[in-house]
């Protein structure tokens, strides 16, 4: 097959730039698709073609695969980049191209559908031989059946719904008490969110790492693994910092880890990038199969700065048949690379979305700093799709120089107009935990704890501080001649303090 001439992108915002470049690097034409709300986004702009699919909310617009279909048939595209989220997952949408004779850079329906559902992952792992958090490979028929099988693995258990992923239809269950009603709500949430309310039981893994090796594998029966990326820092089962490698830093973990993530692409023929996502128990570095994502991921670009492969291109060639551009002894993670989601999110208001218009952005650069964005200085930042406007990403010699300059890049990004997550990072940055590399799924919750006990010290130290100034005052004051009044009590005292510093 030859190299395509032009690529439809059938997604938006910082993914759809980052495609269009790789394509704009391999001298093909682009095809970009747009809502009315996108009209004048930077990935239109940047496209050679454009196409309006609909009006802004998803459903009419992004995710309305047969408009997309006919914008890559009129544009005359061979070839669909479906970017990650959106119609990335979906089976039909991929089916559909491949009737209209149109490639789908991806993998198989087939692939996709083995992966989807969640049972059916672990089940495929199992017969792979590669190890899967304890638990069930049928959902469960009731909540006495959930309980009978919670008691057999031993509490805490996590309940998930087989159509969910990414956290959502999870249940953390400590005990038998709330096991009935952890079942009932897990199995009608299941049922509202995906239409299927299969639920299945694991054994809980208590305060794991989050650890997914990237996959690569063409049509020629070649399977290479490009290492770890650590996700552990998430917030509501979002990832925030993304990381390659992990700090655990253990070559043997990492080998170990590669060799299953290509034993489960094997067992699904898979062709294209992938990532198999793990759970490592820091304690003994034993690690469980998790999930498979069909898809490219959002956190891409650290591989990409470490092991030097654009694996957009890679997933270009490999669509149009021809072979990895790379063998698993290229491979090397002799560098450090740190991404930061930027978010259009309030920090200081419990991270509620801040759309609006970007009245002034200045982007990190040199040595060592990507930023993939979906904005620029005067766009506006919609209220109808996921507040990420780009992802801030630094590469070093080693972590300790990775971060140093995502301090340094932190430091140059400017954004005004909207609240952003980057103050959030600069904190981040320099908490002890991080720094050190100490990071599981709870990392965001022990930071915020951190971050209380601190504030809590600042204003115990400028209470006493500022009631030793007063009481040194009121000393010199009470010895004044004629003065009758008493040391007042340390409440009146705290009450001025307080009044003094607003903070009441
Ligand atoms: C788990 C787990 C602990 N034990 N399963 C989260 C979403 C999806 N990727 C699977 N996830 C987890 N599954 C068992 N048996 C921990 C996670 C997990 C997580 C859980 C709670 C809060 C944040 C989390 C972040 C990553 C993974």
């Amino acid at each position: 097959m030859p190299m395509f001439k032009k690529i439809l992108i059938a997604n938006r915002g910082e993914i759809a730039v980052r495609v269009i470049r790789a394509c704009r690097d391999m001298q093909i034409k682009t095809v970009a698709v747009y809502s009315e709300a996108d009209k004048n986004a930077l990935h239109v702009r940047m496209a050679d073609e454009a196409f309006c699919v609909g009006a802004p909310p998803s459903n009419e617009s992004y995710l309305r695969g047969e408009k997309i279909i006919e914008a890559a048939k009129k544009s005359g595209a061979e070839a669909i980049h479906p970017g990650y989220g959106f119609l990335s997952e979906n089976a039909e949408f991929v089916s559909q191209a491949e009737n209209e004779k149109i490639t789908f850079i991806g993998p198989s329906p087939d692939a996709m559908r083995a992966m989807g559902g969640k049972i059916s992952a672990r089940k495929i792992a199992i017969e792979a031989s590669v190890p899967v958090v304890p638990g069930t490979t049928e959902s469960l028929k009731s909540a006495e059946d959930a309980l009978q099988t919670a008691l057999q693995f031993g509490f805490p258990v996590m309940l998930k719904a087989s159509a969910g992923g990414g956290g959502k239809g999870m249940r953390f269950v400590e005990n038998v008490e709330n096991l009935k009603i952890a079942f009932e709500t897990a199995q009608a949430e299941a049922l509202a969110s995906f239409g299927d309310s299969s639920i299945y039981v694991e054994k809980a893994i208590v305060r794991p790492r989050h650890i997914e090796i990237q996959i690569f594998s063409d049509k020629h029966g070649n399977y290479v693994h490009l290492g770890e990326r650590e996700c552990s820092i998430q917030r509501r089962h979002q990832k925030v910092i993304e990381e390659c490698p992990s700090p655990i830093g253990d070559p043997e973990l990492r080998r170990k880890m590669g060799e299953c993530a290509i034993l489960v692409a094997k067992a699904v023929d898979y062709v294209g990038a992938g990532t198999v996502e793990f759970l490592v128990s820091d304690l003994d570095k034993s690690f469980y199969f998790l999930e498979m994502n069909t898809r490219l991921q959002v956190e891409h670009p650290v591989t990409e700065l470490v092991t030097d492969i654009d694996l957009v291109r890679e997933q270009i060639r490999v669509a149009a048949g021809e072979k990895l551009s790379f063998t698993q002894d290229g491979i090397t993670w002799n560098k450090h690379a740190i991404e930061c989601r930027v978010y259009a999110e309030d920090p200081d208001n419990n991270f509620l979305p801040s759309p609006g218009k970007i009245t002034r952005l200045q982007i990190p650069q040199g040595n060592g700093v990507r930023d993939d964005s979906g904005v620029y200085e005067g766009a506006e930042v919609s209220i109808y799709y996921d507040p990420m406007i780009s992802k801030l990403a630094v590469v070093g010699r080693t972590r300790e120089e990775a971060i140093n300059r995502l301090r340094r890049a932190l430091s140059e990004y400017k954004v005004d107009g909207i609240k952003t997550t980057l103050p959030f990072f600069r904190e981040i940055i320099d908490d002890r935990e991080f720094i050190e590399g100490k990071l599981d799924t709870s990392f965001i919750t022990r930071f915020n704890e951190r971050k209380k006990e601190i504030e809590i010290d600042v204003v115990t130290r400028d209470l006493a501080l500022i009631a030793a100034v007063l009481a040194a005052g009121y000393k010199q004051v009470s010895e004044m001649p004629g003065n009758s009044q008493k040391t007042p009590s340390r409440w009146t005292m705290a009450g001025r303090l307080a009044a003094h510093q607003n903070r009441f």
